[in-house]
C-alpha cells in the first residue's frame, strides 16, 4: 500500500519530476521539463490522454496509448486499456484472479460509453476473462444497454467469448479462510480492499470515452452488483463537457448518482478535482458514518483537464499523454 500512497516516477520518462501546485496537486507528479514552473504546471491539457484508477492503471493506460497515439478511437483505447486489468491474473478486484462473492464464484461487472452517449454494460456476469469487450458488444450490436448473469453469459457464448475459471488458487484460498472466521460479513470497501479500473481517454480526434470493469466487493452477496456496470454511477460522460468514473464502496456511489454528479458539476463550470470534492463530500454527508469506506472519483473535462478526490487517503490514478506519464495521489477529505 505504501506504494500507492507515494508518487511514482516513471523510467519512461526518466528524472527530475518535479510536484506542481495545480489544483489536484500539491500531489500531483508531472515529468521534467524545464519550462514548467510547479506554479504554472497546472495548465494541464493536452490530447489524446487517458487516464485511468490505481496503480494497475499504468500498464493499462499503456495499451489505450498504443491506440491513441496512432489516431485511434478513444472507445477502442479504453476497451484495451482495461482488457488489460482484467487478464491480470495477479489483480483481486478485476477480472481474473478478482476475489469470489460469499459463495465463491468470481461476478463481474463492466460498462463502457462513448463520444456520442452509446454504452453498453453487463453486470453479475461469471466465467467470462473479459466483461468490458461483452459489454462492448452490447453497446455495438444490441439495441439495450444492460445485459445481467445468465442472459449476459449466453450473448456472450453467443458472440464468441469463451467460458474461463476465474477463481485462481490465492483467491480461493483468500476466500475459504474469509469463510473460517467472517461470521459471513464481507470486509469494508477501504484502502486495501479494492481496486476497480475506470478508464476515462480522449482520442486526438477529440472523442472522449470511459470504461469501468470490477470484479466487485470481495465476498459479497452472490448476485450483488455495484456502481461499476451502472451508467451514471460508475461512469458517465457527457461530450460536451467531460467524464467521470469511480471507485470504492459501490453502494454509496450509487446513493448519489455519483459519476454523473460529476459531470453535472463541471458542467456547471466546476474543475474536475473540485466535481470530485463536492460528490465525494456529498457522500459523507448522506452517510455520517464513513469508517472503513473509501470512495473515489476520477474526472476529464473535454479539454483535457483531470484531477480527483477520494474520502481518505490512498487513491491515485495514472495519466499518460505524448509528454507525460506519472501516477497521481489524490486529496482526501479525512485521515485514514
Ligand atoms: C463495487 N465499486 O463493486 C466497486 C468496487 C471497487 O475498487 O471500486 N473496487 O462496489
Amino acid at each position: 500500500m505504501t506504494d500507492r500512497r507515494n508518487f511514482l516516477r516513471l523510467s519512461a520518462l526518466g528524472t527530475g519530476a518535479v510536484l506542481t501546485a495545480q489544483a489536484c496537486s500539491e500531489h500531483a507528479l508531472v515529468e521534467s521539463n524545464p519550462t514548467l514552473q510547479p506554479e504554472t504546471a497546472p495548465a494541464m491539457k493536452e490530447t489524446p490522454i487517458v487516464v485511468s484508477t490505481w496503480k494497475h492503471g499504468i500498464t493499462a493506460n499503456l495499451a489505450a496509448w498504443n491506440l491513441l497515439q496512432s489516431g485511434g478511437y478513444a472507445l477502442d483505447a479504453v476497451e484495451a486499456g482495461v482488457r488489460v486489468a482484467e487478464s491480470d491474473v495477479e489483480n483481486r478486484s478485476v477480472g481474473l484472479g478478482g476475489y469470489p462473492d460469499k459463495e465463491g464464484k468470481v461476478t463481474l461487472d463492466a460498462c463502457i460509453m462513448n463520444e456520442k452517449s452509446n454504452c453498453g454494460a453487463v453486470a453479475f456476469l461469471q466465467d467470462i476473462e473479459n466483461p468490458v469487450s461483452v459489454a462492448r458488444k452490447v453497446l455495438d450490436e444490441t439495441p439495450h444497454v444492460m445485459l445481467v448473469g445468465k442472459g449476459a453469459l449466453d450473448f456472450a457464448l453467443a458472440k464468441g467469448f469463451e467460458k474461463r475459471n476465474l477463481l485462481v488458487p490465492e483467491a480461493e484460498e483468500a476466500w475459504k479462510k474469509w469463510m473460517e472466521g467472517s461470521n459471513y460479513t464481507p470486509p469494508p470497501i477501504n484502502t486495501e480492499n479494492h481496486d476497480t479500473i475506470g478508464m476515462l481517454a480522449i482520442d486526438s480526434s477529440g472523442r472522449i470515452s470511459g470504461a469501468c470493469t470490477t470484479s466487485g466487493a470481495a465476498y459479497k452477496m452472490h448476485g450483488r452488483v455495484g456502481d461499476s456496470p451502472i451508467i451514471g454511477a460508475g461512469l458517465f460522460l457527457d461530450s460536451d463537457v467531460g467524464a467521470a468514473c469511480a471507485t470504492g464502496l459501490g453502494e454509496a456511489v450509487i446513493r448519489v448518482s455519483g459519476s454523473a454528479m460529476v459531470v453535472e458539476l463541471m458542467r456547471q463550470g466546476h474543475a474536475p478535482e473540485e466535481a470530485c470534492k463536492i460528490v465525494v463530500e456529498r457522500i459523507i454527508n448522506k452517510l455520517g458514518d464513513m469508517t472503513h469506506i473509501q470512495v473515489g472519483f476520477l474526472a476529464l473535462n473535454k479539454h483535457g483537464e483531470y484531477g480527483g478526490y477520494s474520502v481518505y487517503n490512498g487513491f491515485n490514478f495514472a495519466l499518460k499523454t505524448g509528454t507525460r506519464e506519472a501516477l497521481i495521489d489524490c486529496p482526501f477529505n479525512r485521515k485514514w
